[in-house]
């Protein structure tokens, strides 16, 4: 029985297909073309589109460089996914996530600003995403050293063809790569600033866009501990009690609420004067540009971008919003007038994707992150171009 079994199941298998049966002509069935040639034969190189591949910032080369050292770069994008040092609402750790996802329409291929007047891809450096720090969620002290051994490995490798713009700078003499930093909560500037300080050997000059200070010695009712005193909000007290702040630092944006007048008494202690979000209105974009840049003068410069600096209505995914910030327009415009200074790093931080709606936040943050680009490496602000014609561009 069972051989007939099989000499039934081998007749299905060897005998002539349903069309030769029916004798119906191959012609007739329309039959899928297929190329014998190779994809990149004929359809060229495998491109990422906006919404394809890999997820490294702006579909740049990725590399994972704590442990690659043969990496090449003269700007890194590196991620510090941490956040449990926040006073209110955590998720920043997956802001690098959300910033790169937002920056999928962005690439170099198509990287030329209007408002800036040149491509930051096209000006000679090589710019790569490094990747993220892997960092410690349980153990806070370890975090920060973690943040700052990372932050100084990247730093003390050699550049790859960049200019050298910061080289008169540091201590050797030599030009170092520049960072910048996708948070994480602020808390990371702390380890930055610690590392920075070592290349540099002088205090930083601090641009800090935020509508908080951050500024403050402690919280109140919080039992003072050497790690509990290292947060989002005191971290610049700290690093300021460790020499690493120049008393040329400045903050723009701020519009937080105060225990008294005696956080602005211990905020210039630290070493910053203030620009308020009303500023902005009494004064003028032109102004606000003016006051930063005399503020900071020829010091080394690390700027530093807190997303609630800009209105929650237009970046909502942040863990302590402030209710009426500036437009991301004007905090763009504001930026395109530091060019030139001698910046040394960046950051853009406090992205908590969670908070945020159809990825407006994520979006923003990767735009910003272009602009830097494009200001580390543009010598002065551009002039207003005036655009006349047709423009083409492919939307
Ligand atoms: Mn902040």
């Amino acid at each position: 029985m069972k051989w007939f079994i099989l000499a039934v199941i081998l007749s299905y298998i060897v005998s002539p297909s349903y069309a030769e049966e029916a004798q119906i002509p191959l012609g007739d069935i329309p039959q899928p073309k297929i190329s014998q040639n190779a994809w990149t034969e004929k359809y060229g190189p495998q491109i990422d589109l906006p919404f394809t591949g890999p997820l490294a910032f702006s579909h740049l080369p990725y590399s994972r460089c704590l442990e690659d050292d043969t990496a090449e770069f003269d700007i890194a994008i590196l991620g510090m996914p941490f956040d449990t040092a926040v006073t209110y609402r955590p998720g920043a750790r997956f802001g690098p996530y959300a910033i790169r996802s937002g920056s999928r329409r962005q690439r170099a291929e198509r990287g030329y600003s209007m408002a800036w007047g040149n491509n930051p891809y096209r000006q000679g450096s090589r710019i790569i995403d490094c990747g993220d720090v892997p960092i410690s969620p349980f153990d806070n002290a370890l975090a920060v050293d973690q943040m700052e051994t990372a932050y100084t490995t990247l730093l003390e490798r050699s550049i790859s063809s960049g200019e050298a713009s910061t080289a008169f700078l540091g201590k050797d003499g030599k030009e170092h790569p520049r960072i910048i930093t996708l948070g994480g909560d602020h808390t990371i500037v702390l380890p930055i600033l610690r590392s920075l300080n070592k290349i540099y050997g002088q205090p930083i000059a601090c641009i800090h866009f935020d509508s908080h200070l951050d500024t403050w010695p402690s919280y109140k009712g919080q039992t003072p501990t050497p790690q509990s005193r290292i947060t989002h909000g005191t971290f610049f007290f700290v690093a300021s009690q460790e020499g690493l702040l120049s008393n040329q630092s400045i903050h723009a944006g701020i519009r937080t609420k105060l225990n008294g007048l005696e956080d602005l008494e211990n905020d210039e202690s630290v070493g910053f004067s203030l620009i308020t979000t009303d500023d902005l209105d009494d004064h003028g974009v032109p102004e606000i540009i003016k006051r930063i840049r005399d503020r900071v003068g020829d010091a080394p410069v690390y700027l530093s971008l807190d997303i609630d600096v800009i209105d929650p209505g237009l970046a909502p995914g942040t863990g302590t919003p402030e209710a009426g910030g500036w437009t991301t327009r004007e905090v763009k415009r504001i930026i395109r007038g530091l060019a030139g200074l001698n910046f040394v790093g960046a950051d853009i931080v406090e992205v908590a994707p969670a908070y945020d709606h159809a990825e407006i936040t994520g979006i923003v943050a990767a735009d910003l992150v272009h602009d830097f680009l494009s200001m580390f490496l543009t010598h002065e602000p551009p002039k207003a171009p005036s655009w006349s014609g047709p423009l083409k561009d492919e939307l």
